[in-house]
């Protein structure tokens, strides 16, 4: 049999990069569309740029989409592009919307055109759930979003729900909680923990200034939350699906645990939270139910908070010391 083509926006982010591997252990055919940045962002796909096949691209622009679609031939698409920072959506909203929630559309619109018969995935997040009414959060919950970000999340979520229904289109959400991993971008809470405890932990900085440290997440490791994508798309009919651990933690926990895997005592002594790092609406709490994932597709996380705590900060302490 044919290998399988995929196509993934935002192979360079997280997410993308530990998609494209493991997508090509599994004998698929890779292309990747990629923004055209002053300079590369290719870090995280270094290892593997000459298995996958990089196409031009932005999720503003409908024609270079349109391209992508056609030369790729996909028979899954995995949309993972977004500006994905809820700390800049506040300061980008239009620039937000644009992106992560027009551009969600425009490929949508491409893929309907081009490649119909494509299965579409699209990483919608637990930051539509926002302000929470019930916990934990599922399939079934209500949205109200708290941010540029989670409303441009809703709108994407509604449009693909309105392709697979007004087209027939097998499109479909996974609704993942936070997934982090050594790949995690600098300004995620998580690894500027990380980042910032291991400068401290070898004398190299002596603070670390973060914002609401009561916030509580339901922190998974991104290579687990990757297989899910897929399963979702294995599935034998497009449908919703949550990803999440079942157990949330404060950002506080997150600091007292990573001060402990760095072996530093006293972390009150090094941290301060400042008025910066606060955002003008906060998501206090969120904590997934991935009862549904379990069942259908036999998923089910198995790196839990404190063991995914010590893959980020001992991967940063080999990287600030140089190893
Ligand atoms: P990420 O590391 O921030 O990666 C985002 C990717 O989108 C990067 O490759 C980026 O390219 C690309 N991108 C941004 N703007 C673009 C544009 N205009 N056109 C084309 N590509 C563009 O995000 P992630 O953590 O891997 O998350 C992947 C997806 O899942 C995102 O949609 C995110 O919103 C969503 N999500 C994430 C989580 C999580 O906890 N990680 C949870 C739920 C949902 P550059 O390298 O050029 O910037
Ligand atoms: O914040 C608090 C902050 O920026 C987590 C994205 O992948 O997951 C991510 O969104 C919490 C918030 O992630 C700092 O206020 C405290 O309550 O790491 P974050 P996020 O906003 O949860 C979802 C599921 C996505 O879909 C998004 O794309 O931590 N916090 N102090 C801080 N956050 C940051 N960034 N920096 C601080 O200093």
């Amino acid at each position: 049999m044919a290998s399988k083509s995929a196509l993934i926006t935002g192979i360079t982010g997280q997410d993308g990069s530990y998609l494209a591997e493991s997508l090509l252990s599994k004998g698929y055919n890779v292309y990747g569309l990629v923004r055209r940045l002053s300079s590369p962002n290719i870090s995280n796909i270094e290892p593997i740029r000459h298995s996958v096949e990089i196409l031009d691209g932005d999720l503003i622009d409908q024609s270079s989409l349109n391209q992508a679609v056609l030369q790729s031939q996909p028979d899954e698409v995995y949309n993972l592009a977004a500006q994905s920072f809820v700390g800049t959506s506040f300061k980008q909203p239009a620039l937000t919307g644009e992106i992560t929630a027009l551009g969600t559309l425009r490929l949508l619109e491409a893929v309907r055109s081009h490649a119909p018969h494509a299965r579409f995935y699209q990483a919608s997040s637990s930051e539509m759930f926002g302000q929470v009414g019930e916990e934990p959060q599922d399939e079934t919950t209500g949205f109200h979003p708290r941010s540029p970000y989670g409303v441009a999340k809703v709108y994407a979520y509604w449009a693909c729900i309105n392709h697979r229904e007004a087209y027939s289109m097998f499109v479909s959400n996974g609704i993942l909680f936070n997934h982090e991993s050594p790949r995690r971008g600098l300004e995620f809470v998580t690894r500027k923990i990380s980042h910032g405890v291991a400068q401290i932990a070898q004398g190299k900085a002596d603070h670390l200034v973060l914002g609401n440290l009561n916030a509580k997440r339901d922190w998974g490791y991104a290579p687990e939350y990757v297989d899910l994508m897929w399963r979702i798309l294995q599935h034998p009919t497009a449908e919703d699906f949550v990803g999440a651990t079942g157990e949330s933690h404060t950002v506080r926990e997150f600091v007292e645990e990573a001060f402990k895997v760095a072996g530093v005592a006293d972390w009150e002594e090094y941290v301060t939270s400042d008025e910066r790092f606060r955002r003008p609406a906060e998501v206090y709490n969120l904590r997934g139910n991935a009862s549904k994932a379990q069942r259908l597709l036999g998923w089910s996380p198995t790196t839990r908070f404190r063991s995914l705590v010590r893959i980020m900060v001992k991967a940063e302490m080999e990287q600030t010391s140089g190893k």
